[in-house]
């Protein structure tokens, strides 16, 4: 399998492991990336970290060697397809972290875009460079990154297909967090961990109180915001989590 999936404690690690191609998307990588998220959505992991084989990149995009001479329903198909893989990565009640280093490129760096969070090393370099081939963005480039950094920088970077290094990416919100190390799943477990102190149910109900207001208005939002709130206050780790504070005692939260 050119896509790995295993555990780390409570983490499950996805990684691309085709170095000699930069981890390039083929679709049947894809397809492969999508069992692997059916697989982690089933299981009681409470993290998802992502990442890719070798020192080199992360991933350089889709594979374009596979997509050369495609007939236009295959093509749609294949798009329609990625993205919805994509869409299962993104949904995942579980928090994700993409960890880059080296190069995450189109389908690389949308696939990046559909995790919850991204972190990269110093040596990251990201781009959506289809411009560069005469195509654009398929698999969600050009909706999931004006939604987290904004039109104007989207279509900077779209339109350019310029490569930006790890220090902007953190400063336009492109990257979570610049680390330090060369080890992706050290990493991505220090960057996670943190945030998984807190019971699930919580992060998950702050999750989609953001990510659902972002795509309404925001009197609509904040309904979405009242009723998840709501709903949070009704869980056991919400009794445990104020009793813990009038006790002065740490909270044990149990997902539940
Ligand atoms: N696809 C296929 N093979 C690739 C890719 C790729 N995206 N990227 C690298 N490779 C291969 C190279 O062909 C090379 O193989 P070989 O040794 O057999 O010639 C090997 O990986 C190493 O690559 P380089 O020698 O080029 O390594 P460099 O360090 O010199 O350069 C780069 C690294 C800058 C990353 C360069 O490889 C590059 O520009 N790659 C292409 C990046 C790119 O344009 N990505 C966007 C692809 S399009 C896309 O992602 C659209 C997504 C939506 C499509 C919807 C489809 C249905």
């Amino acid at each position: 399998m050119t896509v790995s999936l295993t555990r780390d404690g409570s983490f499950a690690v996805l990684t691309l492991n085709r170095p000699e191609a930069l981890n390039a998307l083929s679709f049947a990588i894809i397809r492969q990336i999508d069992q692997a998220v059916r697989e982690v959505a089933q299981s009681d992991a409470r993290g998802l970290i992502v990442t890719g084989a070798g020192p080199k990149s992360f991933c350089a995009g889709a594979d374009i060697k596979e997509l050369i001479g495609r007939g236009l329903q295959s093509q749609h198909e294949g798009a329609r397809g990625g993205q919805l893989v994509f869409d299962r990565l993104a949904e995942l009640r579980i928090p994700s972290v993409a960890v880059i280093h080296g190069y995450a490129f189109g389908g690389g760096l949308e696939l990046a875009l559909a995790c919850t969070f991204r972190v990269g090393t110093a040596q990251a370099k990201l781009g959506l460079p289809e411009v560069k081939l005469g195509l654009i963005p398929g698999y969600g480039g050009t909706q999931r990154l004006p939604r987290l950094i904004g039109e104007g920088r989207a279509l900077d970077i779209i339109l350019s297909g310029r490569t930006v290094g790890a220090e902007e990416a953190e400063r336009i919100g492109l990257l979570n967090r610049v680390m330090a190390g060369d080890d992706p799943v050290s990493l991505g477990k220090s960057y996670l961990e943190p945030m998984l102190q807190h019971g699930l149910g919580a992060l998950q109900f702050a999750r989609q109180a953001v990510q659902r207001g972002m795509q309404t208005t925001l009197e609509q939002g904040l309904r979405i915001e009242c009723d998840l709130s709501t709903l949070a206050f009704q869980t056991e780790d919400a009794a445990e989590g104020m009793a813990a504070f009038a006790e002065k005692r740490n909270a044990q939260f149990k997902d539940r």
